[in-house]
């Protein structure tokens, strides 16, 4: 047989409206889709998310086929499979002679340069459209940014709020404020009620993708089971609604919050279906004002989560197209440490990151503040080298696609950006976690004692931090007032400080339980 266009879909393009798919003919053009090692290996993926993608993947060849699409799917554990995206192009080519290769880009760069050399390595044309899933074009980021002295979020936000119309009366923003953020501060207490996201079943499809991964990859991190992602747009869109019916009018309100045995908070816990195209991020902004404007949730929750798609979302992809590919290898603070071995296996007797790493293994999930402010904050203080933790990030979370973790990771929580993406470092010392938080008061360490083997690390690696960072951050405006205070302390009380902070380093360094 001889194909058309073979219509190349990735593992995280699972929209029916992708750009390839709107080019091709249900008649005359053949889908491909393939499960690669290559793919699953490229980082060691927690299970729950190779799981995730391929379940969702081999969900989507069915709706495709149900809407009339004729798909060819290669499986893992096919006996053919050549393992990698280019090999299985290949063969498909020699089987189904297509005219031309048509494919969306992809969402990394790491792929972009492997799609750049197919035209050659096929021996056909490939075409390679926009992904135009996204409110904003690439093009369009780089017309905003080029003429900046400094990127930074909220401006950006705001023109997409004007380009959209999303909670704007008018010319002027819903509230007659762009943005809520003060009021989205209150730590969250234990006795809350938390409403659980919704957890789905896993169907026939599911359980053989969950025989395969335990099969192949028993070493890989974190649990498999239970498995409860939705892994159909109609699942996704049922785990969306649930979301804003029992959790958006809070989110707002404790979106900062952590608290012991409750991973999701008011999360909603949907990035995976918005990575992989199982949900529209645009629709799901509309029915979060839809919810606003009917008097079911207040402004600050639901500025506050558009305010994550439309702003954020769309500036770190934005930022990373426009930065890509020097921006992985940058390392400004010069930070050369081993990621800890507890990283991976969640053994320390510091609580808030016991229980940051221990409900990454359990759910493949994190919410922001703990991505952010825990695990992110210690590898920011203890001078984690940046390229390490951004292959962390990169393998445990079910959402974690490098377009959008490596800004993340690397701008907004490692600073290693030096400032392209955000202001500051986000560098804090326990008395922050304390705050938001109701670890503290379970943990070997004592927040308040500032130094000595039983206080809390954060407290003295703050301060080396600032110390060993001096020349390249104390210029920083927003840092004036923790400089002036370390100016003005007192030199034993710096030195205790930094002492402490060294014996620390020096245990994490040899391998010494912290
Ligand atoms: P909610 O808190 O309910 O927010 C709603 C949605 O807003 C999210 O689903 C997500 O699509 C979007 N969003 C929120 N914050 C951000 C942000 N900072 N950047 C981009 N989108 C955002 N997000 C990923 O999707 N993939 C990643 O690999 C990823 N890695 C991160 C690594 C670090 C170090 C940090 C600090 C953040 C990272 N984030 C990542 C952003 C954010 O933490 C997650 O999007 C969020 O925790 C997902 O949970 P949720 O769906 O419950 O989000
Ligand atoms: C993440 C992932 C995994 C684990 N496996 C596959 C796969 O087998 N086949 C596939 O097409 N995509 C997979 N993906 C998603 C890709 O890694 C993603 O599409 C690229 O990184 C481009 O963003
Ligand atoms: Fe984390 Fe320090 Fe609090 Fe312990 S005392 S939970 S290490 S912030």
């Amino acid at each position: 047989m001889s194909a058309n266009n073979l219509v190349f879909v990735l593992g995280d393009q699972l929209s029916l409206n992708l750009s390839s798919l709107r080019r091709a003919s249900r008649d005359r053009d053949q889908v491909l889709m393939v499960e690669v090692s290559e793919e699953t290996t490229y980082v060691p993926h927690h299970k729950k998310k190779i799981a995730f993608v391929l379940s969702a993947m081999r969900h989507f060849a069915e709706e495709l086929r149900r809407a009339g699409w004729q798909v060819s799917y290669v499986r893992l554990d096919d006996p053919d499979n050549t393992g990698s995206f280019t090999g299985e192009l290949k063969r498909a080519c020699a089987e189904l002679r297509p005219r031309r290769i048509v494919v969306t880009e992809p969402g990394e760069w790491r792929v972009r340069a492997m799609m750049d050399g197919w035209a050659a390595a096929l021996g056909r044309p490939v075409d390679i459209l926009e992904d135009d899933r996204f409110v904003m074009r690439r093009q369009e980021f780089a017309d905003w940014a080029r003429d900046r002295k400094q990127l930074r979020m909220e401006y950006f936000y705001r023109e997409v709020r004007k380009k959209t119309g999303l909670l704007m009366d008018g010319s002027e923003p819903a509230g007659g404020r762009w943005n809520f953020d003060a009021d989205n501060r209150k730590p969250a207490t234990g006795d809350l009620f938390m409403p659980r996201p919704r957890s789905h079943a896993p169907d026939a499809v599911t359980a053989g993708v969950l025989d395969l991964v335990s099969d192949r990859f028993a070493g890989h991190f974190g649990s498999l089971e239970p498995f409860g992602f939705a892994v159909t747009r109609a699942d996704a869109q049922a785990a969306f609604d649930r979301f804003v019916e029992a959790a958006l009018p809070s989110f707002g309100d404790y979106q900062d919050a952590m608290v012991r045995g409750e991973p999701f908070l008011y999360h909603s816990v949907v990035s995976a279906y918005l990575n992989v195209g199982l949900l529209d991020p645009i629709s799901v902004c509309w029915k979060a004002e839809a919810a606003y404007r009917s008097g079911h949730a207040p402004l600050n929750a639901v500025e506050g989560f558009v305010r994550q798609i439309i702003g954020w979302r769309e500036y770190v992809r934005g930022l990373y197209w426009y930065k890509m590919p020097d921006y992985v290898e940058l390392n400004v603070l010069q930070a050369d440490r081993s990621l800890p071995a507890f990283y991976w296996t969640g053994e320390t007797d510091m609580r808030c990151m016991a229980e940051a790493i221990g409900q990454t293994k359990e759910e493949a999930y994190a919410h922001h503040i703990q991505r952010l402010m825990v695990t992110g904050n210690f590898a920011l203080l203890a001078g984690i080298a940046p390229q390490h933790v951004h292959e962390w990030y990169l393998s445990v979370y079910v959402d974690a696609f490098e377009w959008v973790e490596l800004p993340n990771t690397l701008g907004m929580s490692q600073f290693a950006d030096g400032g392209i993406l955000g202001s500051k470092p986000y560098a804090a010392s326990g008395n922050y976690i304390n705050k938001m938080s109701d670890y503290c008061s379970a943990c070997a360490y004592d927040v308040k004692q500032k130094t000595g083997a039983r206080a809390c690390p954060f407290n003295a690696l703050y301060w080396d931090f600032l110390d060993r960072n001096r020349s390249r951050l104390a210029s920083n405006a927003r840092l004036a007032q923790p400089y002036s205070t370390w100016k003005r302390m007192a030199p034993e009380r710096k030195d205790a400080y930094l002492q402490s902070a060294a014996q620390f380093l020096e245990r994490l360094r040899t391998g010494e339980r912290v």
